[in-house]
């Protein structure tokens, strides 16, 4: 087991699309074990593949237990993951590994269902709420290439420009 380096914004990566993952091979079981251990000593509660500077379709999860410990900490790895169904609405503080020290409100989905293979290659479908539902769709939109202030508009987004510019000259 490894940790890996987190890749930072604006690095080129993090802007691709990345690609299906046609074969769950032994490289791909080993990834999806370094970006979790990556995950937990980060910590974050999700991380997905281009953030390890691999441009792969793969992402894990894991929100840890909640506050009155009556859900375990679960890790969930999505490979070819596809959100089929989505409903409803809110806002959450979202914050990013490859984004350090900046949180925003993004109002997103408060439900979705996703359908994905496991690590052992089985198709499943789950349907998500709350955080995990917002987690499922800020992984998948790195993906995609696409990061969470893409979707920040108007003052807020003037405000962050200026600290996305300190990033942008450390380069
Ligand atoms: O993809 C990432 O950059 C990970 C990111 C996931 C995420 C957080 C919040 C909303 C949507 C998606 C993080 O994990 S940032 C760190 C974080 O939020 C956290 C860290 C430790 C404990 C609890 C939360
Ligand atoms: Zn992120």
């Amino acid at each position: 087991m490894a940790i890996l380096p987190i890749i930072k914004y604006p690095k080129e990566i993090l802007r691709k699309t990345a690609e299906p993952i046609s074969e769950i091979s032994e490289e791909i079981v080993t990834l999806a074990t370094n970006m979790a251990e990556t995950m937990y000593d980060a910590p974050g509660i999700g991380l997905a593949a281009p953030q390890v500077g691999v441009s792969k379709r793969l992402f894990v999860i894991d929100l840890g237990k909640d506050e009155n410990e009556e859900k375990k900490s679960e890790l969930l790895t999505f490979i070819n993951p596809q959100i089929i169904e989505s409903r409803g609405k809110m806002k959450y503080e979202e914050g990013c590994l490859s984004i350090p020290e900046i949180r925003e409100y993004v109002e997103r989905p408060s439900w979705v269902k996703v359908k994905a293979l496991s690590i052992s290659g089985q198709e499943f479908e789950l349907e998500a709420e709350g955080l995990l539902a917002i987690c499922i769709q800020h992984e998948l939109d790195h993906l995609n290439g696409v990061l969470f202030i893409d979707y920040l508009k108007g003052l807020k987004k003037k405000l962050i420009a200026k600290k996305l510019m300190a990033f942008e000259n450390i380069k």
